[in-house]
């Protein structure tokens, strides 16, 4: 509980960066109290850490509500083209911090909290992350909103209100232990509850035909309602709608087994619907719910196309002017059955004819790819699409049969093997596809969609990812953005190419010397956290060596644990040689069902614990890996970073962004030539980028080479040794044999070439040795990252995709006195 103090009244205006609008500590006070009161019924001394940090929320959101009917409001009368991002995941982390930021409120939140015996920093630990993604689709789709709000771009977000996201990951002797996460727990306090914005969506039955005309007749029918959260634009000059669907029942409550009863059977109807919005995925490689999975895309992209219909008739009488009016992004496949579904809506609905309805339907869709690896490429078996969605399937078809008059010699076709391939409907179906990097929309272009693209040569465009700034250097890193303000003004924020001014003050050696110590303390904080939370004393002058991201064979975390491993024995053999102190920071989770990844997971931790109990290799070595990686602990972590881990074999990470927040953030990239790493490495100079490794073609050559992983082994005693401890139970003793199956995977088959590429890894660390040594020259590489990087901010992305794909233009929100009168608006 905690106890009010009646504190000095701070009065004085703190000048918010909302043009017209100056908001006092002591307003913000009085509407947090107000909020306290009569919104969550609790008197100030009775008021948890959470009711505080709710009030807040409320009263942030409050002041945000005016600029989003503005932005909504002009929207609609100026009659632009609206944007639609379909996306299955969003990431978002925590949003205090975010919305008080761009609202420019920090200061008197500060303020108005002291009054209240409260501290903003304990308030914003509190709010639990929104973790509605895996990773970094999910983190993409979280960055794009507030992107797309900041350049003033009209768009929606819409997905699913996930009851349960991505789980929590404990680990329990070692082994990673899943357990549900509960971000609803509390009551949300950023979303507003839409009762009245809801569309039944159906599954199943049969199609008949009456007169040529298909009719669908479902057996089964829920209801998807929404919740918007609006997403505030740096400095609150724009606001968006984030729409998240939850699945309901379409009839209530059976009132009539209750009173017989039968309460579980009353209650049935209304489980069965609800389990659709009830957990997001966290893997693609199980076999089980593959058919809960179809319905989820299938239920938030209907409601999606539905609400978007609704929106264009309600301002429009011709539908042949769609795709002036809504351009639509499917977030990979996940949205695909937008393609059949639109086509439906028009023509069955509506009764356009069938090639307008397909013609019109792609000219609004989109389609990003974010992967290559078919193993990760959706395909849905013809009899479940069959069985959950008859008409789609019918429309599939015909869509697939019209696209095959246009090849003669008919070898693309989104039907194979009695599945639905997604990746080509989404292709057929979009006016334009784009890669998230240079190098990963040259290999979409060459193997993946090769065919298609020799079909339609216009359609593969690339945008390169980016992340926000406002996020992920501003609030994370505090240190460093002041550091930049002081040096070339607050520019930068959002317009992050700016951070180039920086480099003329290199020279000084002022600026330099500044920018260690921001470094230097967020090291230091990191060390406190890692001491507290987790028990670990580490050098906090030592390197800081960072891999996180989720864990997968193909971003080879255990080939930088094997590297870790050598270190340690060689370090052990001869603790007198100078070594450069590390520590090596992993964070990450492995899916659920990925069983070679949860042994990585396991053998991180058990090798953690041998290395870290060593006395002798103690003050150069230690080894962290942290539980339950979320947006908050990346926020924490990559400011803190010296060395970013990008380590894939290449043509494997489409894009990365965590390599980009590592680089603002002035840690230097020890990576492959994967993914936007090229670009990065382009950008800052290779000079200033450790790069080691095969590159994308290598790697295929290398595969086909007999026995390549044996001869890596056998060339290098280092590896060898390595693998040799873990196969002989050196880091499992309780159980010698436990990662057989991970030492015989890169002793014979190696398919991501951890082995091959081993000992340029193990050169290119000892050179970062070697440079982290003169530290001066380090830092000075370290600035120059943050100086050259502003271009992989997600606004720059977010204008590629309104120039290149969407043909969207940016808007302005008229004067403060029309935002401040707008009366009763008609939302969204
Ligand atoms: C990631 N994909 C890419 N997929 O791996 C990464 O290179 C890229 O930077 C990022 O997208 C953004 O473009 C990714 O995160 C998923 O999380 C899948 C979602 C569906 C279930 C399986 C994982």
């Amino acid at each position: 509980m905690t106890s009010m103090t009646v504190g000095r009244v701070a009065n004085a205006p703190v000048a918010s960066a909302l043009e017209g609008d100056l908001v006092t500590s002591a307003d913000l006070r009085d509407s947090i109290l107000r909020h306290l009161t009569y919104d969550l019924g609790k008197e100030p001394e009775m008021a948890e850490i959470h009711d505080w940090r709710i009030a807040l929320s409320l009263a942030l959101r409050e002041r945000i509500v005016d600029h989003w009917f503005a932005s909504m409001r002009t929207a609609r009368h100026s009659g632009a083209k609206r944007v639609y991002y379909l996306s299955m995941e969003f990431l978002i982390g925590r949003l205090l911090e975010d919305s008080m930021v761009n609202l420019g409120l920090e200061e008197a939140a500060d303020r108005a909290l002291t009054d209240l015996g409260l501290n903003l920093q304990d308030i914003l630990a509190d709010e639990p992350d929104a973790a509605l993604g895996n990773g970094g689709l999910g983190r993409l789709a979280a960055c794009f909103m507030e992107s797309l709000a900041t350049v003033g771009c009209p768009a929606f977000g819409y997905g699913i209100r996930y009851e349960h996201g991505l789980f929590k990951q404990r680990f329990v002797q070692g082994r990673q232990v899943e357990e549900p996460e509960d971000w609803l727990q509390q009551r949300p306090a950023w979303e507003f509850e839409r009762s009245d914005i809801a569309f039944k969506l159906c599954f199943g039955g049969e199609v008949s035909e009456d007169g040529g005309k298909a009719v669908w007749h479902p057996e089964e029918a829920v209801v998807a309602k929404a919740y918007d959260t609006p997403i505030i634009s740096w400095q609150g000059r724009w606001a968006n709608t984030l729409r998240l669907w939850s699945a309901r029942p379409l009839h209530g409550f059976d009132l009539e087994r209750f009173n017989r009863g039968e309460f579980a059977a009353a209650a049935e109807p209304e489980a069965l619907a609800r389990t659709i919005s009830r957990v997001l995925y966290p893997d693609d490689t199980t076999e089980q719910g593959k058919e809960l999975r179809l319905k989820q895309e299938f239920f938030f992209t209907a409601a999606s196309l539905r609400d978007i219909l609704r929106r264009f008739e309600a301002e429009h009488d011709n539908l042949r002017l769609l795709p002036q009016k809504a351009a639509i992004q499917l977030n990979d496949t996940h949205p695909a059955i937008a393609g059949p579904e639109m086509v439906r809506l028009l023509h069955d609905e509506r009764g356009m004819e069938l090639d307008e309805a397909i013609v019109t339907a792609r000219a609004c869709l989109s389609y990003t790819n974010h992967t290559l690896m078919p193993e990760a490429l959706e395909r849905w078996p013809e009899h479940l699409m069959h069985r959950l969605l008859p008409r789609h399937m019918q429309l599939i078809e015909r869509i697939d049969a019209a696209h095959a008059v246009k090849q003669p010699t008919r070898q693309v076709s989104a039907l194979e093997h009695g599945e639905v391939k997604m990746g080509e409907l989404a292709f057929m179906m979009a006016h334009k596809v784009n890669g998230v990097s240079a190098l990963h929309t040259e290999l979409m272009k060459s193997t993946v969609f090769a065919e298609l693209h020799r079909l339609h040569p216009d359609r593969i465009v690339n945008q390169t990812n980016g992340v926000t700034p406002r996020r992920w250097v501003l609030s994370a890193n505090r240190r460093l953005s002041a550091l930049i303000t002081d040096t070339i003004g607050e520019g930068w924020v959002d317009d992050l190419e700016q951070l180039e001014q920086l480099e003329p003050y290199f020279g000084d050696a002022g600026f330099l010397d500044r920018y260690a110590a921001a470094k230097r303390e967020n090291k230091a904080d990191l060390s406190n956290w890692l001491a507290t939370e987790m028990d670990l004393k580490v050098d906090p002058t030592a390197l800081f060596d960072v891999q996180i991201k989720r864990i997968h064979e193909y971003k080879r975390q255990h080939m930088n644990l094997l590297e870790t491993i050598a270190l340690w024995k060689e370090i052990a053999a001869n603790p007198d040689a100078g070594w450069t102190p590390r520590v090596k920071i992993f964070a990450g989770k492995a899916a659920p069902g990925y069983v070679f990844a949860k042994e990585i997971v396991h053998l991180i931790n058990e090798v953690a614990a041998v290395i870290n109990a060593d006395p002798v290799t103690a003050p150069y070595l230690k080894v962290a890996f942290l539980p339950n990686y979320n947006v908050t602990l990346a926020e924490r972590l990559i400011p803190a970073a010296d060395l970013s881990e990008q380590i894939s074999t290449a043509g494997k990470e489409a894009s990365g962004t965590g390599n980009m927040k590592f680089a603002l953030n002035g840690a230097l990239t020890v990576g492959t030539l994967d993914g936007a790493n090229v670009e990065i490495r382009e950008r800052v100079g290779e000079e200033n980028f450790f790069l080691f490794g095969m590159t994308a073609d290598e790697v295929i050559a290398r595969r086909e080479v007999p026995g390549h992983a044996a001869q890596a082994i056998e060339a290098d005693a280092r590896l060898a040794g390595a693998l040799a401890d873990i196969g002989e139970g050196r880091f499992s003793p309780d159980d010698p044999g436990r990662y057989h199956g991970v030492t015989g995977n890169l002793s014979h088959h190696d398919y991501f070439l951890v082995c091959s590429d081993f000992t340029a890894y193990w050169e290119a660390q000892r050179r970062i040795d070697a440079a982290f040594a003169d530290q001066n020259a380090w830092m000075r590489m370290a600035a120059i990252n943050t100086a050259r990087s502003g271009w992989f901010s997600s606004d720059r992305a977010i204008r590629g995709y309104m120039a290149d794909i969407w043909n969207a233009e940016a808007l302005e929100v008229p004067g403060p006195g029309d935002v401040l009168h707008s009366g009763r608006q008609a939302l969204g």
